[in-house]
């Protein structure tokens, strides 16, 4: 770690009065947004991250979103006797209350309490865990739906409105600023062939599916796993937790962890989307949400994995067209490898969507 750079976490503890020598200090690269900082301060752990301000423009106002969500977890938790050090974020606050620290270069900061002896998997084949992530996710809406939605502010508007996700991959052709459009014409045309999917559920919002206080970034490694239970413990990354459809958070999960390749994976005959994965999690998320979903509701939940699929595929190729602005990438191949692995696993759910369809009817019972 640069000098800067430890100067600068010591400077974020010192806002929030837990300053001292630290006994490690690792960057985690997991994440696509923010830059997270794993810090021990004399043994105690903490996660430390510099907020994306490009993704994240009211930076105020997501901490304020965060702070009521987990004090209304933190309630529900307390209230069903569970443990409210590991089951739901902690946030550091200074002692005037905030939440957040703004340094003199204009970057925002926060920290919160690091649940140690836990872990958060890219991937896994043991279906029981992939299960027992969807029954957390489910208890996750569960936790929030007494949550007045209304006054969330929207950390990024539109963030699951794939029709305008899909202008916004039309716009960013048009004015193609990094010259790469040329490149990638049959990936635009996949897009542009299916925009009328992307439609399916924004229109139905109000109709006959509820809006709900949903998470809207369910990748299997937002979510915690303890490593003497093997259960899931603990949903984090918190920044998206909006109103929305409770087929945004299915769907993005499927997306991920159904996939038997990594995201960013170059040989598509690796990709494809396991069945098996995707009937463990429904059963975790539908199976076992005792009635919690309506019948339009789970009937909604396999379109939610193939437009979010879709969605996500055409905000990395936007990336891609933009010049690399908005996810960290690797190389400046990457967001290009990742569009693909989407548009591979979206066919794949098109040819196999009654099967999709029936596993989860199987669970609505
Ligand atoms: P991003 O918005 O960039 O995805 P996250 O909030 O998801 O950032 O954090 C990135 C990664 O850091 C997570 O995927 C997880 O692996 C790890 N992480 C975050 N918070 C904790 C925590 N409290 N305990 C353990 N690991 C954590
Ligand atoms: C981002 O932050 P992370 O890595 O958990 C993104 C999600 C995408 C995902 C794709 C705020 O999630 O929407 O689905 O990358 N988060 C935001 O891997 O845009
Ligand atoms: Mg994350």
């Amino acid at each position: 770690m640069s000098e800067q750079t430890e100067n600068k976490l010591h400077e974020v503890f010192t806002f929030f009065g837990k300053d001292g020598p630290f006994t490690e200090v690792t960057q985690i690269k997991t994440g696509h947004i923010n830059q997270t900082f794993l810090v021990r301060v004399e043994g105690k752990p903490y996660i430390v991250q510099e907020i994306n301000t490009y993704v994240f423009q009211k930076p105020v106002e997501l901490m304020d979103n965060i702070l009521r969500v987990t004090s209304h977890i933190r309630r529900k938790i307390q209230a069903q006797g569970g443990d409210t050090n590991r089951e739901v974020l902690n946030f550091l606050t200074n002692a005037e209350g905030k939440a957040f620290y703004l340094d003199g270069d204009g970057h925002y900061w926060r920290s919160y309490e690091y649940v140690d002896d836990a872990v958060s998997f890219n991937s896994t084949e043991d279906l029981s865990v992939i299960t027992d992530a969807g029954r957390a996710f489910g208890r996750f809406q569960k936790q929030l739906a007494d949550f007045p939605g209304e006054t969330l502010y929207e950390t990024i508007p539109d963030f699951h409105n794939t029709k305008k996700r899909m202008q916004n991959l039309m716009e960013g052709v048009r004015t193609d600023t990094a010259g790469r459009a040329v490149l990638v014409q049959n990936e635009i045309k996949f897009f542009f062939d299916r925009t009328q999917d992307a439609s399916y559920l924004v229109d139905r919002i109000g109709v006959d599916l509820p809006l709900r206080v949903t998470h809207n970034d369910t990748k299997f490694n937002n979510i915690l796993i303890d490593n003497q239970t093997g259960k899931a413990l603990c949903v984090i990354d918190l920044d998206t937790i909006m109103p929305g459809l409770a087929a945004y958070d299915f769907g993005d999960f499927i997306r991920f962890a159904a996939s038997s390749a990594a995201e960013d994976e170059a040989d598509l005959d690796r990709v494809s989307l396991c069945m098996d994965r995707y009937d463990a999690f429904a059963k975790g998320f539908v199976g076992a949400s005792d009635g919690f979903f309506t019948e339009a509701e789970i009937e909604s939940m396999p379109w939610g994995a193939r437009i979010i699929t879709l969605e996500t595929g055409s905000r990395f190729l936007l990336d891609y067209l933009n010049g690399d602005k908005y996810f960290h990438i690797s190389d400046p191949e990457q967001n290009l490898r990742r569009a693909r692995t989407q548009m591979k696993l979206v066919t794949e759910m098109e040819r196999q969507f009654a099967e999709m369809q029936k596993i989860i009817r199987n669970y609505a019972k």
